[in-house]
């Protein structure tokens, strides 16, 4: 008699948390492939993450996507970006995936493309479930490498604690991953606090901003000359655990990013009113030795760095700014992980 043995189920899931840039990327030297001109370092968040289950299956008629509790319908951009990540993993694996559709639910806990990089714990997130679901045995670097198919930032988020994203030079992207500078625990006085000033959409996504800098911001050289001097000083000051050389140079970058997307034609203007307050609240904390930084990407929102033991004291603060819509503390997190709670 033949034991006929029932196929092995393709299904898993991951989390992922987001993360926040201290020194930014931003411009791709290859959009397909999404190569940066610069190298970045992070920080991954607690508590902001996206929960990612998978199944590949034969009888599905087409992809599916279900985000945030909602069916994404193929004209959708979302599903575009996805549909491209898919497409790279296909090409990557023919043999794994063939004749297999997938169907993705995923669902995060914090405001989707708001400028808290639901993108990079997304595809963070997407990239471990497949890898599990269909046994391709990728560690953490090759993780990263397929992350940034789908978005540059996701290759930072794989990795917990503090992470570098190395630009590369190679042009097959082979040499463009992540690694990890120090773990989640490794520091346990640095602290982050988002302030959300606007949950809605962007209107100008990171992908067709940076593209729009590249061709029309007179600036773009400058910032790309000053960039290893950020990444080392951000580097050392992670190292030495510096607090105030990290702050400074974190907050230089960023302003230095929004000089860039000011200045590209037509403006990238990603501040709102209660942006511009925070910014002056935190300039003036800090002269009155309340010593803080913000830092901002492609959206309204700050974070603010500080001291464990300054973080009540700006709580409170934060607290009494009613124009702040939540406020929520953070802390570097952990790297993606595989987890046995399946959305569907
Ligand atoms: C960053 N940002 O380093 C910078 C700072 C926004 C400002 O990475 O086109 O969503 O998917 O590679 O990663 C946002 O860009 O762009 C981003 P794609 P991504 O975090």
């Amino acid at each position: 008699m033949h034991h006929i043995s029932k196929p092995k189920k393709k299904k898993a899931s991951a989390i992922a948390n987001s993360n926040i840039a201290l020194i930014k990327y931003w411009g791709k030297r290859d959009d397909e492939l999404h190569l940066p001109y610069n190298n970045s370092i992070s920080v991954t968040l607690s508590g902001l993450f996206t929960h990612t289950t998978v199944d590949f299956n034969k009888e599905y008629s087409q992809d599916v996507l279900i985000l945030n509790g909602k069916r994404i319908k193929p004209d959708n951009d979302k599903y575009k970006y996805i549909a491209k990540f898919l497409n790279s993993l296909r090409k990557s694996f023919p043999q794994k995936l063939s004749g297999l559709k997938i169907k993705i639910v995923s669902k995060n806990n914090f405001p989707t493309g708001a400028g808290l990089a639901s993108s990079a714990s997304g595809f963070a997130a997407l990239t471990a479930a497949c890898n599990e679901a269909l046994g391709l045995g990728l560690d953490k670097r090759q993780l990263s490498i397929l992350a940034r198919r789908g978005s540059g930032s996701a290759a930072r988020s794989i990795f917990g604690g503090f992470v570098e994203w190395h630009k590369g030079s190679n042009q097959d992207g082979s040499d463009s991953y992540a690694s990890q500078i120090a773990d989640k625990n490794y520091w346990p006085e640095f602290k982050i606090i988002i302030c959300t000033t606007n949950t809605k959409e962007k209107e100008i996504k990171s992908r067709a901003g940076m593209r729009t800098t590249i061709k029309t911001c007179p600036f773009y050289s400058g910032w790309l000359k000053t960039i290893k001097h950020d990444i080392e000083i951000a580097r050392q000051a992670i190292t030495e655990k510096d607090f105030s050389s990290l702050g400074q140079i974190a907050e230089t970058n960023c302003l230095k990013l929004h000089a860039l997307m000011i200045t590209t034609y037509p403006p990238i203007i990603y501040w709102n009113e209660s942006t511009i307050s925070l910014i002056r609240s935190i300039l003036n904390w800090r002269k009155e030795g309340l010593e803080c930084y913000f830092t901002i990407d492609a959206g309204p929102q700050v974070k603010i760095l500080c001291r464990n033991s300054d973080t009540a004291t700006i709580i409170k603060k934060l607290k009494d700014m009613t124009f702040i819509k939540n406020i929520k503390l953070s802390q570097p997190g952990s790297g993606v992980k595989i987890s046995n709670f399946h959305l569907f």
